[in-house]
């Protein structure tokens, strides 16, 4: 099974734009329930971020706006994706090494996680991960 799963949100369009919501709790499109939102944007030109896993967070990634390379690891397969649709989330299970590179100026990486922050869920070492997959 490829590392790559999105979630297509519904864009509830019209001659005004665009619109994409996401009920919690409702029709699950996000598989697990919302406990953090945080986001990222003004990633400097040439910044690389991640080069990390979680041993039990799961989160989906919308880019809402600009675009960035995710690149997702479970150990065995590297797959690499661009980001640049509002209306389409990247599942990313726990035990998942994840990179994120060539952020574009505009670029907002909005998160939806299932856990609150902690930093003793991080698994920083790639060497270390690994390990922990086998
Ligand atoms: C992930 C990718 C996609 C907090 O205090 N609370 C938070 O909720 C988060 C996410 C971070 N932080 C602190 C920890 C660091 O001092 O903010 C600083 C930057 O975090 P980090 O270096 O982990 O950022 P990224 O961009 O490498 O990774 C982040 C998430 O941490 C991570 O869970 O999957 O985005």
């Amino acid at each position: 099974m490829s590392l790559i799963q999105w979630i297509d949100f519904q864009s509830l369009g019209d001659k005004r734009g665009q619109l994409v919501a996401i009920d919690i709790g409702k029709e699950r499109e996000v598989p697990f329930d919302i406990k953090r939102i945080y986001y990222i944007y003004h990633t400097a030109e040439d910044v690389s971020r991640g080069f990390h896993a979680h041993k039990k967070l799961k989160q989906v990634a919308i880019c809402i706006s600009g675009s960035c390379r995710m690149v997702l690891d479970d150990g065995c397969t590297r797959e690499s994706i661009v980001m640049n649709s509002p209306a389409k989330g990247l599942l990313i299970e726990s035990m998942i090494w994840r990179e994120m590179r060539d952020f574009s100026d505009d670029c907002v990486l909005l998160v939806l996680a299932s856990e609150r922050y902690d930093e003793s869920d991080y698994i920083r070492n790639y060497a270390d991960f690994i390990k922990a997959k086998r």
